[in-house]
């Protein structure tokens, strides 16, 4: 069988330069602890109609429900505390009774919205930012809104595939687990190498273990970097050798078997500049399953996007930069779908010292155990963010179909370049916070 070179992810390593972040101080650490509590336990608040005597009202409300008055609030509303040893419904009841009553609630608790206390987080990981989160004073408005995200959801029950070099995912042989990977969820027990053909689908090269960490880098674990949908599990499917190439007979096998073990999205960070029947009949099989299947649309900066992005099936994801613009080598075309961070390492836009790539935990190309943070740029990079917000939108909503997480995204997105969907652009950058909260 003919081989067929991949030369998108080749491609992605050559531009990414491999900018590392050796020693960093932590220039913003989050210390706060967020308490889960959604509501104070033994208060409501009672709304008042418009023109009641407040003071009548209030003793009306003690009478009617044992409730006693903690606080008056500054218009038509005051909190009261629940009497011992009563359900909760029954005093609402009692004092909904009351014709002056406008309304009873919950005395509900607002969090802030917290940022992850990941060392790197800020000022690195621009691409996760919520519109108007600053970076050394550098305000980001195109980053996914990750954080606001998840106050909503972290991904917990959604499982993953990532189709690629493999991930460092476990301690086996001569390949270790990434230290920052140590909290991430796996199914170990379905993972599997179709360059080798055993169940064990290690890294050798570096790149799946990046886009591991873009979907599901241990956050929140005072260490590293952040992922977007941290509690989701990730299937390592290796495809791809060492050096990053590999046959579409193994990426047509790794889609199925994706398919065939509980993924509910893919992740393709690699392409080709051929169609290929096998190819695209186990794209048929994984939509029909269900599949959110995202895919980089090439790094060739060409007017095309790559296979499998351009399947229609597929949801193609193009690369924006800190400011927002196309970066010049993401393909685009009728096929494109999407756009997300994908980092420009030519540019250092928000002044961190670095080039402006998406930064994760992983190793370089031949020491499989010497972890260290890199940034990358590529559509390889872009990819990711978008599977790692079909994984929170299922998360959220567990019965979306694949096309209902596709348009979630795509209708949520913010318009980038012309007016509505473009070529350049596709929908517009995708926006994890929007996409989470979209309902049919
Ligand atoms: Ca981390
Ligand atoms: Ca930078
Ligand atoms: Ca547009």
């Amino acid at each position: 069988m003919k081989k067929v070179l991949l030369s998108l992810v080749v491609v992605v390593l050559l531009l990414s330069g491999f900018a590392q972040v050796k020693s960093a101080e932590p220039l913003y650490v989050n210390k706060d602890t967020v308490s889960d509590e959604q509501q104070v336990s033994d208060e409501i608040i009672v709304g008042f109609k418009s023109g009641a005597d407040a003071s009548a009202q209030t003793m009306q409300v003690e009478n009617l429900a044992g409730a006693k008055l903690s606080r008056k609030g500054l218009k038509n509303f005051a909190v009261f505390k629940l009497p011992k040893g009563k359900a909760i419904n029954d005093v609402i009841n009692a004092i909904k009774s009351d014709p002056n009553v406008e309304y009873v609630e919950l005395n509900y608790i607002a969090h802030a919205f917290a940022v992850p206390n990941d060392t790197y987080f800020n000022p690195y990981q621009w691409d996760l930012y919520n519109y108007g989160m600053t970076s050394n004073g550098y305000v980001s408005n195109y980053g996914i809104q990750a954080v606001s995200a998840w106050d909503i959801t972290r991904g917990a029950g959604v499982k993953v595939a990532i189709i690629d070099t493999g991930v460092a995912y476990e301690n086996y042989g001569s390949y270790t687990k990434a230290p920052d990977l140590a909290n991430t969820y796996f199914d170990t027990a379905n993972a599997y190498d179709f360059v080798n053909n055993d169940t064990h689908a290690n890294d050798d090269n570096g790149h799946g273990t990046h886009v591991a960490g873009t979907i599901a880098q241990s956050t929140n674990n005072n260490m590293g970097a952040a992922g977007i949908a941290y509690e989701a599990t990730i299937l390592p499917i290796k495809v791809l050798d060492s050096s990053g190439s590999g046959s579409y007979d193994a990426i047509a096998n790794g889609i199925i078997w994706a398919a065939d073990h509980g993924a509910r999205v893919i992740n393709m960070s690699l392409g080709g500049s051929q169609g290929s029947t096998t190819l695209q009949n186990a794209i048929q099989y994984a939509y029909n399953k269900g599949l959110v299947i995202v895919c980089a649309s090439g790094n060739d900066g060409k007017s095309t996007v790559s296979y499998p992005a351009a399947y229609t099936q597929c949801i193609a994801v193009g690369s924006t930069r800190f400011d927002g613009n196309r970066v010049s080598y993401s393909n685009y075309g009728s096929a494109l779908d999407i756009v997300a961070p994908g980092g420009d390492t030519s540019v250092d836009q928000n002044h961190d010292g670095y080039g402006d790539g998406i930064l994760q935990q992983t190793f370089p190309q031949g020491s499989p155990n010497s972890f260290g943070y890199y940034f990358f740029q590529g559509t390889s990079m872009a990819s990711p963010h978008v599977a790692g917000v079909a994984a929170l939108v299922l998360s959220a909503h567990p019965t979306y179909t694949n096309e209902q997480v596709r348009t979630a995204m795509q209708s949520t997105a913010k318009d980038l370049g012309t007016t509505g969907w473009d070529k350049y652009y596709g929908y517009g950058l995708v926006n994890a916070y929007a996409a989470v909260r979209w309902t049919p």
